[in-house]
Order: C-alpha cells, then sequence, then structure tokens
C-alpha cells in the first residue's frame, strides 16, 4: 500500500506479520522529502479464506537418457505456485520441502541426489495460509557403474585357423546397452561377436556401455594367427662314425607373419625303411638349424629327411633327402 502527503512525497511500509509492526520492524521507502506516519497494517497475516494448497513443480537437471537413467547425481528445484488469489509463497507458513526415500522432509527448493540406485524424492510445499499440498514424488534412477565384459574364444597361443570371439558383458543397475570391439586400432563396431580371419597379430579391443551411458574402459586380447606352412631342408649329405655324434644340419623357413617356432621331426631311412626318427622341439624358424645325435647305426648308406611343424598347428612336407653315410 502507498500513501502519497500534499506534497507529493511517496512512503510505503510492510509487515511481515502483526508481531513484527507492533515491534515496529518496518520498511520504510521514501521517495520525495517528508515520510508521513501513517500506521497502517498493509499485507499479513495471510488470507485466511485461503483454503487451496499450492502446486508444486519438480525439475530434475540434468536430465536423464532416454532410457530414464542418469550416470551421475543430479539435482532436483522445485517451484511452487499458490492458486491466483491465494495467500502466495512468501511469509507465513509458506515453503516448499523434499525428502529422499525415507529420509526426513527437508525445507528447500533445491536438493541434490546422488548414490547409485533408484531414488524417489518426494516434494510438497506450504502456502502462506497454511495450507499443504499432498505429496507428489519423482523417480531419480542413477547409475555410475560401467559394466564389465567377458570376451570368450581367446586361443593361449598361435592358431593356425580363424578365430572367433564372444562378448557378453554384465551391468548393474541399467544393463548393458551395447558391447562393441575394434580390430587393430580402428573404430568401434557394435557386436557380440567378431571373427578374426587374417594371418597376423591381431590386437582386439572390446567395452560395453550401460543404459545410463556408462562406457567400460576397453580392453584387449591378442589373436594370432599363423597359416603357412613351414618349409624345411636338409642341409647336406652328413658322414658320420659309428658310435659317435654326428650333427645333421637343417634350415626351417616359415614365410611371415609365422609363429617363428617350429617342431622338427628327422627320418633317417634305409632301403626306404625308417630306421629312426628324431623330434627337435622348439626349433626357431627362418634361421640355420642342426641336430646332434649319437649314430649307433651300422654302418651303411642312408638317407636323412626333415619335416617342420609350425606351433600353431601347420605342418609341412617332408624334405628333399640327404645321404648319411654312416663308417
Ligand atoms: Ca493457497
Ligand atoms: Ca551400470
Ligand atoms: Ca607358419
Amino acid at each position: 500500500m502507498s500513501f502519497f502527503d500534499p506534497s507529493g512525497a511517496y512512503s510505503e511500509e510492510w509487515y511481515s506479520d502483526k508481531a513484527s509492526r507492533e515491534a515496529a520492524d518496518v520498511v520504510n521507502v521514501v521517495i520525495g522529502q517528508t515520510l508521513i506516519g501513517i500506521d497502517a497494517q498493509l499485507s499479513s497475516p495471510p488470507d485466511a479464506s485461503d483454503t487451496v494448497a499450492p502446486v508444486t513443480k519438480a525439475t530434475v537437471a540434468p536430465l536423464p537418457n532416454g532410457t530414464g537413467w542418469s550416470n551421475g547425481p543430479v539435482t532436483v528445484t522445485l517451484a511452487a505456485e499458490d492458486n491466483p488469489g491465494g495467500s502466495g509463497m512468501v511469509g507465513g507458513s509458506a515453503k516448499s520441502e523434499h525428502k529422499v526415500d525415507s529420509g526426513a522432509w527437508t525445507t528447500g527448493v533445491t536438493l541434490n541426489v546422488a548414490g547409485d540406485g533408484t531414488h524417489t524424492v518426494s516434494y510438497r510445499s506450504t502456502d502462506a495460509a497454511g495450507n499443504v499440498e499432498a505429496a507428489k514424488s519423482v523417480t531419480v534412477k542413477i547409475d555410475t557403474e560401467a559394466p564389465t565384459t567377458t570376451v570368450t574364444g581367446v586361443p593361449s597361443g598361435w592358431v593356425n585357423h580363424a578365430v572367433t570371439l564372444g562378448l557378453s558383458a554384465s551391468d548393474v543397475l541399467s544393463g548393458v546397452a551395447s558391447c562393441e570391439y575394434a580390430l587393430d586400432g580402428g573404430a568401434f563396431t557394435q557386436g557380440h561377436s567378431v571373427t578374426i580371419s587374417a594371418p597376423g597379430t591381431h590386437t582386439v579391443s572390446y567395452r560395453s556401455t550401460d543404459a545410463a551411458g556408462n562406457v567400460e574402459a576397453a580392453k584387449s586380447v591378442t589373436v594370432k594367427i599363423d597359416t603357412g606352412k613351414p618349409v624345411a631342408a636338409a642341409s647336406r649329405n652328413v658322414t658320420a662314425k659309428k658310435g659317435r655324434l654326428a650333427s645333421l644340419p637343417f634350415t626351417v623357413t616359415d614365410a611371415a607373419p609365422s609363429c617363428g617356432r617350429a617342431t622338427v621331426r628327422i627320418t633317417i631311412k634305409l632301403g626306404g625303411r625308417t630306421v629312426k626318427t628324431i623330434t627337435v622341439p622348439n626349433v626357431t624358424t627362418n634361421r640355420t638349424g642342426s641336430h646332434a645325435f649319437l649314430a649307433a647305426l651300422r654302418p651303411a648308406i642312408y638317407t636323412w629327411t626333415v619335416r617342420a611343424a609350425d606351433v600353431a598347428g601347420n605342418t609341412g612336407r617332408a624334405s628333399a633327402p640327404r645321404k648319411l653315410v654312416v663308417r
């Protein structure tokens, strides 16, 4: 309410309630030079005829994604509006309140909600006249934990065939939305399996994303494929003394991409009949090798061949024969 005195001075006084008015706890605004001493009650007490409760709207920020999940804390903001002509949301009993799950009612218009899980945020407001709104609620679903992906079908070492990896994931709360893989640093592709068939050493990265949008830190496995057969050669004819050590030189060539290791089998024959076989494990390929053995054979002219199988499982052909002369 405002007043003008004849000099044109303008004055307003407000009282928050009757008690403060009596304590002369007033605010004066003076425009002009003279404040005239009119003591009048200008606002409260609230309109006793207001029996309509206010209406509160709750706004959640940031908004959850399309699945209804948030992957971090959210803020709930309350905005209350009283009925037109009502006692309003200022002074008197006016307040907004909120509570989370089974917690206590707390006065305020903003609320931070954190912690994984599904939360019920209840809220209500009271107008200046003391009309209490029936509590309403909004559900806040928070999931901050990324899924965990499990990969199956990973070979323990070199293999000589295509490899299919399976991806499966589990997630707490919102659930798995997608699994992805990336081959050799390429782009991630959605899928639950990937087949790698090209020879070579491959890195397969994988990760999953949950419905709340939490992306797992990518993990990776290595897949090593070698489909080439090693080529073994007996290097030269060998002469040995009966009962003495004799060295049989050979080479194993394995084209890249190669697992680099092979098992070599030496076969010694006499007159087309195998008289001795020797297995030499863990031979480094693409390098000259030899095997020393005790020539416990009767003097004769034998033949010997070598054949290699790489550790990926590829077996080459037997080499051309060389002579082994035992004297
Ligand atoms: Ca009201
Ligand atoms: Ca999760
Ligand atoms: Ca090979």
